[in-house]
Formats: structure tokens, sequence, C-alpha cells
């Protein structure tokens, strides 16, 4: 890692690197130099993400169209150059490293601790998704095939489900049940984005509560983080990821099972920031926001048990069992969304 830190131009030497973040893909370390000046250096997950060069081709390219378009440019990421003026870095171990300038006076959640910072979130996501509508959609690489695209991750499953390298099959069959029995609804937004019906835009991916950064001070959302997934998307999985994981009353991988929920006051306040921050969002994609929610947090409970049943080599774990409990909250969530179902769909 050290020479990594090495590659990139920076204000002054580095005097402290401390690891930082609980993404489950790359790994993010904050760097602090003796002038003073913060970075953000990551080793980017060459497992997950095979074709680096075209990532970080997507991240460079969208970066530098944000940096143009915010009021402040601490309300965009911006990469710091390598030595030799690129925008990443290999290593001897071939691995990859990217810089980013620290975003000052930022503090990022893992929970919202109030609807505001929730709304926040929202306008943040959402102000994302209206800037980039009007950036060239065919420029950006498919960083990974097929991301939320529901059918082929049921297809995932029942290959890792066949296969049943680890013999984890026999142990969850209920959870599996879970999911078999609601497969043949989960495939309706791509359908009704294959029949032109919703549209195909330049979306997050992983509109998460921690991949926005607030201002320290003021507690207003300031910037979204975590481009590697920015591609051609639908907006109403980018707002269901949100609520799957910020208006869950429960951590992701929390292990009682009786705390998680739907909360629908959270519900109602990202959905007032999101239409608020995008109002071009077409009729068709407003009456499915709740569908995004409930469809994405189906897939990635469904992701979580396909990795767990491949022996955990996907998400990051810190503990055995974590992606199954991360997938049972997901289930929880899931189930409580069908009760919650009548308010979640008359709030839009
Ligand atoms: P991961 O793939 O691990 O989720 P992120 O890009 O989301 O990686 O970064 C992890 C965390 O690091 C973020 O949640 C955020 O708190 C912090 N972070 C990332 N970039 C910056 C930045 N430019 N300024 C300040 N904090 C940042
Ligand atoms: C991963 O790295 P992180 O935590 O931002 C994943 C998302 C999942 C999320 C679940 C590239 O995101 O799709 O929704 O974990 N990112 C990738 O917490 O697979
Ligand atoms: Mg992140």
């Amino acid at each position: 890692m050290e020479q990594a830190v090495f590659a990139f131009r920076l204000n002054g030497k580095p005097v402290t690197c401390e690891r930082y973040g609980f993404g489950h893909i790359n790994k993010t370390y904050r760097i602090v130099t003796n002038w003073g000046s913060m970075y953000e250096l990551q080793q980017i997950n060459n497992r997950v993400f095979s074709d680096i060069p075209a990532l970080m081709e997507n991240v460079g390219a969208v970066t530098r169209y944000a940096a143009q378009r915010v009021r402040h440019p601490m309300e965009a990421l911006r990469l710091v150059p390598t030595l030799d003026g690129k925008d990443w870095y290999q290593d001897e171990n071939g691995d990859c490293w990217r810089m980013y300038h620290h975003i000052e006076n930022s503090i990022c959640f893992q929970r919202p601790s109030s609807q505001n910072d929730f709304y926040e979130s929202a306008k943040a996501f959402g102000s994302f998704q209206e800037m980039m509508a009007g950036f060239p959609a065919e420029k950006l690489h498919e960083t990974i095939p097929n991301f939320h695209n529901t059918p082929v991750r049921f297809q995932q499953f029942h290959a890792a489900l066949a296969a049943d390298s680890m013999d984890r099959a026999k142990d969850v069959q209920k959870e599996i049940d879970f999911f078999l029995t609601r497969e043949a609804n989960a495939g309706m937004l791509v359908e009704l984005q294959k029949q032109g019906k919703l549209p195909l835009q330049v979306t997050h991916n992983d509109a998460m509560l921690n991949n926005v950064l607030f201002d320290r001070t003021s507690r207003k959302a300031v910037c979204v983080v975590d481009l590697d997934t920015v591609m051609p998307g639908l907006s109403v999985y980018d707002f269901g990821d949100s609520i799957r994981f910020g208006a869950n009353k429960a951590a992701e991988d929390e292990t009682d099972l009786s705390k998680v929920g739907l909360d629908l006051e959270m519900y109602r306040a990202y959905l007032k920031g999101y239409l608020e921050a995008c109002p071009s969002l077409t009729q068709e994609e407003v009456k499915h926001l709740a569908d995004g929610a409930r469809i994405i947090t189906l897939e990635c409970g469904l992701r979580f048990l396909t990795d767990y049943l491949q022996g955990d080599t996907y998400f990051a774990t810190q503990r055995a069992q974590q992606n199954l409990d991360r997938c049972r909250t997901q289930m929880g969530l899931v189930q409580d969304m069908e009760n919650q179902w009548d308010a979640m769909t008359a709030s839009v």
C-alpha cells in the first residue's frame, strides 16, 4: 500500500494512513500529509471488477462531468493524478489504486439519525440523477454486466444452488424457498424497461446512504461517492436501494430479526426528497418506485444468499454466516414491505 501512496501527486508528505469505510467491495484508506492535506486512497477490487481500465475511464469521465456542473468544488469527487498524470495506478502485484481529494468537513452515516438526514440523501441522489441525464450514456462501459438485472441474478442463484459447492443448501432451505416463491414476479421492472415503459438512464446503482457525504456543520448532503457502478440502469432501483439500506429499522447484518422492518416515515421522507430533486421522473417511474424498493431488496437478499452458497467470495465478511444474516434481514424487510404495501403505494 505504501508504494501506492507515493504513486500519487500529494500536497506534502504522507504522515498517516488509516483504513476507513464499511464498503463490501473496495478497500479505502484515509491519508493525511504533513501539510494537512487529506486524501482517500482506494484499492479497487479486481475480482469484482474485471476491467479496471474501463471502470476508471467511467470514473474519470463522470467525475470531470460532475465537477463542471456543481456550484462548489467540494460537491464533486476529484481524482488525484498519479506522478505520471494518470487517473489510477497499478502496483507490482497487479493491484489497482486510485485516489480522491478528501471532501472537506464531510461526514458519512451508516444509518440516518433523523428523517432530515435521509431526506437530504434523497436530494443528493435525485440531483445526481438529474445531472447525469445530460451525460452521453454510450460513453459508459458496463462495469458489471447485468448488475441489477434481477432475472439474471436468479439464474446465477440457480447455478450456485445446483453446484452447492460448500454443501450449504441443506441448511438454508427456508431461505431458498422464500426467494423461489417470489421469482415469477421479480423480473417485472426489467420487463417494463424492455417494453420501453421504464426508461434506461444513467444511474448510480449503489445508492446507499453511506455513499453520500454530509457537511459536518450544516448536515446538508454535499456529494455522492462510490461511482464504480454508474452506468445505464433504472431510477426505480436507485430509489429502492436507498430505501432498502436507509429505511430499514435494523442494520443490514442485524442478527436479531425482530428489529427488521420498513420505517414508513423514513420511506416517506426519502420519497419527498427524491420527487423534489427529480422532477423529470415519468409517471410510470413514479408509479413503480415502491416496486423498486421491494424488488431491489429481494435481489440484494438473493445476492447475499448466492454468495453464501458459493462460500462468501464476493462480499467482504468479518464473521461466519454474515452473508446469511444479511440475506435474512433483506428477507425480513421484503416481508415487511409486502405487509405495508398499501401504505407504501398510497404514499406515492
Ligand atoms: P466502498 O466501495 O468501500 O463502499 P466508497 O467509495 O463508498 O467505497 O468509500 C468508502 C467511504 O469512504 C465512504 O463511505 C466515505 O465515508 C469515505 N469517502 C470516500 N471518498 C471520500 C472523499 N472524497 N472524501 C471524504 N470521504 C470519502
Ligand atoms: C456492495 O461496496 P458497497 O458496500 O458500496 C455492492 C452493492 C450492494 C451492497 C450491499 C459493486 O456495495 O451492490 O447493494 O454491497 N456493490 C457491488 O451492502 O456489488
Ligand atoms: Mg460505498
